[in-house]
């Protein structure tokens, strides 16, 4: 395979190397992020038990094409594979979750032995390649049977939880030096209870209360077991932040993107961090709170983990379960090929203005593009526009480092195209392509500029790239 270069010549990272370096430190973390259920595949493989997912998928008219996570990229036989081309690429630290029903078949109670060896052999392979695991508890994968007993709208899933961190804390905790409770929770209590798009599929304000509460309690809790059981971790959560902004300038629309603001960016990293909710959403929480829960809920972390795309836009919606409704971006601003907006800007602000309400380190731990990438005649995949929104989605973040802030990783979401939720797998967000028939992976060209990203920042006077050469100067993979 000859591998593109056209957005790969010294030149053009030259000038970018340049400006890079004083800003970041020698320590700066370059990152890749997965999830479980959108690659492990091997949905009822030794002994795993059934999540959310695997039922919510079953619904007609759910996912895209009738798509699953079924099998997904099979990276749970094909996880030396894949650290393998991590350490082509020089990635530096890999971002992962644990499938809660891989280890906790069902949730709580019996210990799945298997599962948990799965990830010691993943843990390791990474260690011995020099990558620092990442390792998140929960990206959206719940036991399907905890949802049966009410899941996050039944108060003791906090116990459930913690129980769950501790055994991943007491294995794991001697290995993994970065642990998360939550990713994105505003996504799937939002989407799962606000507007019926994730899991449990509904569209219940009153759940959707209860969910944000006890899943902010089972963070609360996690962040004890942690501490009790991986005393050497770092531990944090991974909160999307992205401007809430009113399709037009209505009174309506303006109150629709306040409220969205408090669900999406506000409603966990406030109390976790600082002990309350926002306004309107602690008037309408309030009934679910207990005394003692606010204490409960804030405990001390050590970092916060941010996950940035563009702007939202929301608009009035009367008779809405939440009052509100998402509007798509205006006709007139430039968007990736999903539609999403694409506003430097925004993201270097989110850095800033989080920094400074949080001071807390902050690792971007979910940044990238989606597209309908195709391999082209000569089997490469070209996604220039996806080397494009990383370039300068980067420019922004050296310029909130800049600026002050105190960010100190990036991770590209994702490593490998992956089952996108509802949209299936037609969306495509990996620095490597998935051909998922044959299960071939090909790095794209964005997996080769950030390889020369990483290794130039990192070896400074190491520019050339050899265009003949796969990133890390040997020959490339046969495929
Ligand atoms: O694929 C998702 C991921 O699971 C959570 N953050 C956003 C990504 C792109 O939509």
């Amino acid at each position: 395979m000859t591998k593109p270069s056209q957005s790969t010549g010294p030149n053009s990272l030259t000038a970018q190397v340049e400006a890079e370096r004083h800003v970041l430190g020698p320590d700066f973390v370059w990152g890749v992020s997965t999830s479980a259920y959108q690659i492990e595949g091997a949905a009822a493989v030794d002994g795993r038990g059934p999540s959310v997912w695997d039922h919510y998928c079953r619904g007609p008219g759910r996912i895209a094409d009738g798509d699953s996570g079924d099998v997904a990229c099979d990276h749970y036989h094909r996880y030396a594979e894949d650290i393998a081309l991590m350490r082509e690429l020089n990635i530096r630290a890999y971002r992962f979750s644990v499938a809660w029903p891989r280890v906790l078949p069902a949730g709580r109670g019996a210990v799945n032995e298997a599962g948990l060896s799965f990830y010691d052999r993943l843990i390791d392979g990474l260690l011995a390649a020099g990558i620092e695991p990442w390792l998140c508890l929960y990206h959206w994968d719940l036991p399907q049977a905890l949802q049966d007993q009410g899941g996050w709208i039944n108060r003791e899933i906090a116990g459930w939880f913690a129980d769950y961190a501790a055994l991943i804390g007491r294995r794991f905790g001697d290995r993994v030096p970065h642990i998360a409770t939550f990713n994105e929770p505003s996504v799937f209590t939002l989407f799962g209870y606000g507007f019926a798009w994730h899991p449990p599929g509904l569209t219940d304000a009153a759940a959707l209360h209860q969910a944000i509460h006890h899943v902010n309690l089972a963070h609360g809790a996690g962040v004890d077991a942690l501490r009790a059981h991986a005393p050497r971790a770092s531990i944090g959560a991974i909160h999307n932040v992205q401007p809430a902004r009113p399709l037009t300038p209505t009174a309506g629309d303006e109150a629709a993107a306040g409220l969205l603001d408090e669900y999406w960016n506000k409603a966990f990293p406030e109390p976790q961090i600082l002990g309350h909710y926002p306004p309107a959403l602690a008037r309408l929480i309030e009934p679910h709170v207990q005394a003692g829960d606010m204490e409960r809920i804030c405990r001390k972390v050590d970092w916060l983990g941010v996950n940035h795309y563009s702007p939202l836009y929301a608009r009035a919606a009367e008779g809405a379960p939440l009052g509100f409704a998402w509007a798509d971006a205006p006709d007139n601003v430039p968007k990736t090929q999903m539609g999403w907006q694409v506003d430097t800007n925004a993201f270097r602000d989110v850095l800033i203005v989080l920094d400074r309400r949080y001071r807390l380190p902050i690792y971007v731990l979910e940044n990238g593009a989606g597209a309908a990438d195709k391999l082209d005649p000569s089997g490469n995949v070209v996604d220039l526009e996806r080397v494009g929104y990383l370039a300068v989605y980067q420019a922004a973040l050296h310029a909130a480092i800049a600026a002050g802030a105190d960010v100190r990783g990036y991770f590209v979401w994702s490593l490998l195209d992956n089952f996108e939720w509802g949209s299936g797998y037609g969306n495509r967000f990996g620095l490597i392509y998935v051909d998922y028939p044959t299960q071939r992976r090909i790095p794209k060209a964005s997996a080769h500029w950030y390889a020369n990203v990483i290794r130039a920042i990192r070896a400074p006077g190491n520019l050339e790239v050899d265009p003949g050469s796969g990133p890390s100067g040997r020959p490339d993979r046969e495929t």
